[in-house]
């Protein structure tokens, strides 16, 4: 079942796409074992960043950056509250003119109050999407939490420059695990003290964006690019698989992890499927 929906997804059926996500949220078994091999191509970008900060905006605005470009974009955008997701997502993102675009795909999905910020099931969704041959995968997510910083290949934190930010992130550990930082809103009055700010804090490339207009949205997309692991073959997927383990279960789980490693190794070899491993692991299987 599972197995066929795989196929039809990887040949472009989005609808087939859209229900296998939904299984995945729903935890569905099997699913890993037919999206395992496909992986590893697709460029997993964070897109970090306080509520209202322009994320949504400025995922709009790569899109098409991304589509100048010629890449194929797959964007999840998590929402911390839950409910109807769709409808937050849609007024921001403008899925109805990327529906028209076989090489753009926006998914939301509901984080579910997961305390790591990011639903259960978003690095199963991830693993779908590469294996569905995106190049791009951005991922929009509210809070700069471990499990974002360990499900991205490239990390792009977004601040503003009236809401003091900056001065927030300069307690906040987030900023060494940024690839890039983004000050967005940058018709914003403050711009250029919240620029300078951010760059006596940090080596790493500081841009400035108008997401409303996507001012700055090729540079944004070419400096991510830069960022873009050279070889595909050394992204974070190991690390990504035992995170999606640990993020499954609670903390004794965590220590039974350190005892059974062959279980992650039989995730990642597709032999074992990842929701059951969990459930091995928590002695409910
Ligand atoms: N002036 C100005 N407003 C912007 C810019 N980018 C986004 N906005 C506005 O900021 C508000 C929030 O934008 P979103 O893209 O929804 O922000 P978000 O970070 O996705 O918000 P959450 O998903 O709630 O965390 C909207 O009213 C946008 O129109 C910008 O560059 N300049
Ligand atoms: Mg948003």
């Amino acid at each position: 079942m599972s197995a066929k929906l795989v196929s039809r997804a990887r040949a472009g059926d989005r609808k087939a796409l859209g229900r296998l996500i939904t299984k995945a949220e729903n935890r569905v078994e099997g699913i890993n074992a037919h999206v395992v091999a496909h992986v590893g191509q697709a460029h997993i970008v964070g897109i970090a960043g306080a509520p209202g900060t322009g994320k949504s905006c400025l995922i709009d605005a790569l899109i098409g950056a991304y589509r100048r470009a010629g890449r194929s974009v797959a964007v999840v955008a998590i929402d911390p509250s839950g409910e109807d997701a769709g409808a937050l997502l849609g007024d921001r993102i403008r899925v109805r003119q990327w529906a028209t675009d076989p090489e753009v795909y926006v998914r939301s999905m509901a984080s579910r109050g997961h305390p790591g910020g990011l639903a259960p099931s978003t690095p199963l969704v991830l693993r779908i999407l590469d294996a569905c041959g995106f190049n791009v995968i951005l991922v929009e997510a509210a809070v700069l939490s471990e499990d974002v910083i360990e499900q991205s290949d490239t990390l792009v934190l977004v601040v503003t420059p009236e809401s003091g930010d900056a001065v927030q992130l300069l307690k906040n550990d987030g900023i060494r695990e940024a690839d890039l930082l983004v000050v967005n809103k940058a018709d914003q009055s403050g711009v250029g003290a919240t620029l300078a700010t951010l760059r006596e804090m940090t080596e790493r490339p500081v841009l400035s964006t108008v997401a409303t207009t996507r001012a700055g949205a090729d540079d944004l997309r070419a400096a991510i690019d830069r960022c873009a692991p050279a070889d595909p073959k050394n992204r974070r997927f190991l690390r990504r698989m035992t995170c999606e383990i640990e993020s499954l279960t609670v903390d004794i789980v965590r220590e039974q992890l350190v005892d059974a490693p062959d279980l992650a190794a039989r995730v990642m070899a597709g032999k074992l499927d990842p929701f059951v491993a969990a459930q091995l692991m928590t002695g409910n299987y």
